[in-house]
């Protein structure tokens, strides 16, 4: 990426309206930064602020915060629609039998158990959780890296996204490599120093501190590596912008 493009992409989104919209569009388009739901409406939008954030902060970490600064619960959270038998057998068997598969541009497609994913490294961090719909709290998040998960089990070199599944068929998205890779970007297990309650997605949830909560699927059963969304659900690259939400939930 050269100096003048990015210099262009801002300006373009500086000039804003639809000619800068129009000219950061065709830059990203030329660069590779053009997110799944870019052909909708407010696409010419979503790929301005997807393709700044890329180019500006690839690497750039989400706020973290100490202990003293946790959100004293009860927060608010709303699991819909309700969980389901599955689920509810998982969760009277302790989680002994729930299972997370990884598989897609892999060379090892692997499946872990709840006691594998303990036992991988771990990283801990107090970050913020922003819901699209106004609350927010600040929680301390145990797991282990999907950056170390993805060498593990030999991501390919032209993986492009991960999409991450839950046993809720509702809830699917993906997320690109500069997130999967991310050192922040957590297969969660714990919370606040304990195992993962279930109103916060436990057994497994995906942590995606960079973007809005709803990009945080709670109940991950399957990790697919992909170079290409459009054969999944809609094309649009996971279920948030099949139900006018955008893909690309960057804070
Ligand atoms: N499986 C599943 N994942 C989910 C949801 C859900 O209902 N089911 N809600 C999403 C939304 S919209 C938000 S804002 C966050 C809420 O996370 P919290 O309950 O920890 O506040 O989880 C996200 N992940
Ligand atoms: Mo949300």
């Amino acid at each position: 990426m050269s100096g003048i493009s990015r210099r262009a992409l801002i300006a373009g989104g500086i000039a804003g309206g639809a000619a800068g919209f129009a000219a950061a569009a065709k830059l990203a388009q030329r660069y590779g930064l053009v997110p799944p739901d870019s052909g909708g409406l407010y696409g010419p939008g979503e790929t301005l602020t997807y393709g700044v954030h890329r180019l500006l902060g690839r690497n750039s970490m989400a706020r973290e915060f100490s202990p003293a600064q946790i959100s004293k619960p009860p927060f608010a959270n709303e699991v819909g629609p309700p969980l389901g038998a599955d689920f509810k057998r998982h969760q009277n068997d302790g989680f002994a039998n729930w299972r997370l598969t990884i598989d897609g541009l892999v060379a090892r497609p692997t499946t872990f158990s709840i006691a594998d994913v303990k036992a991988l490294p771990r990283r801990s961090q107090i970050t913020h959780l922003a819901c699209e719909e106004g609350w927010s709290y600040i929680a301390e998040w145990i797991g282990a890296p999907l950056s170390h998960v993805l060498n593990a089990v030999g991501a390919m070199p032209q993986a492009r996204y991960v999409i991450y599944r839950s046993i809720q068929p509702e809830w699917w998205e993906s997320i690109d490599m500069a997130d999967a890779l991310h050192p922040q970007t957590l297969i969660a297990h714990g919370m606040n120093g304990a195992d993962l309650p279930v109103p916060f997605g436990g057994p497994l949830r995906l942590r995606v501190p960079r973007q809005l909560g709803y990009k945080s699927v709670k109940y991950i059963t399957r990790l697919t590596v992909t170079d290409d969304l459009k054969s999944f659900g809609k094309g649009l690259g996971s279920a948030s912008p099949e139900g006018g939400y955008a893909w690309y939930a960057g804070i």
